[in-house]
């Protein structure tokens, strides 16, 4: 049984998680307007990943007798002004939810509750994979700086970056 403590904590996390697919999704729809479908098509996929990172711990509250929140969420930024500041955007999210997710890790532990913490391990591996992924792709963007045809295979070749991720943890959601 979650002790209410655990429970609300995990329930904000719920929020946190669907703020960020939502995010993710407004990205998405802005590459796409602006012709960047590769970039498009890997934050879309990045939106679904973080939807299913919300519905894991919907579940897990509910399997462990709490109950899972569904929350309103608030409408993200549509206005981008170039790719490189999305992903800045994108790696400054990840870094935040990597905080939210060791202070829940904490919480856990000050709480005794090593089943949630036990749980929340995968969350804390796909951080370190997702921030690691983030500063790659920031790495090659500033390599590229404002070259046309840089971006252009930047756009064509971001779907690769992300292929070791999407074969290794990303199956267990
Ligand atoms: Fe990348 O945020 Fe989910 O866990």
């Amino acid at each position: 049984m979650l002790n209410p403590k655990i429970e609300k904590a995990l329930n904000q996390q719920v929020i946190l998680e669907a703020e960020s697919s939502q995010a993710y999704l407004a990205m998405a729809s802005w590459a796409e307007v602006q012709g960047y479908e590769g970039i498009a098509a890997f934050l879309y996929l990045h939106s679904d990943e973080e939807r299913m990172h919300m519905l894991k711990l919907l579940k897990f509250i509910n399997e462990r007798g709490g109950h899972g929140i569904v929350p309103a969420l608030k409408q993200p930024g549509s206005k981008l002004k170039s790719v490189k500041e999305l992903f800045q955007q994108v790696l400054e999210h990840e870094i935040l939810v990597s905080n939210e997710i060791n202070k829940l890790v904490d919480i856990c532990l000050k709480e005794k509750d090593y089943t949630t913490h036990n749980f929340l391990q995968w969350y804390v591996s796909e951080q370190i994979e997702e921030e690691a992924l983030a500063r790659k792709i920031m790495d090659k963007l500033k390599l590229i700086g404002n070259d046309a045809s840089g971006l252009y295979f930047f756009d064509r070749d971001i779907a690769g970056l992300s292929a070791g991720k999407q074969d290794g943890t990303d199956k267990a959601a």
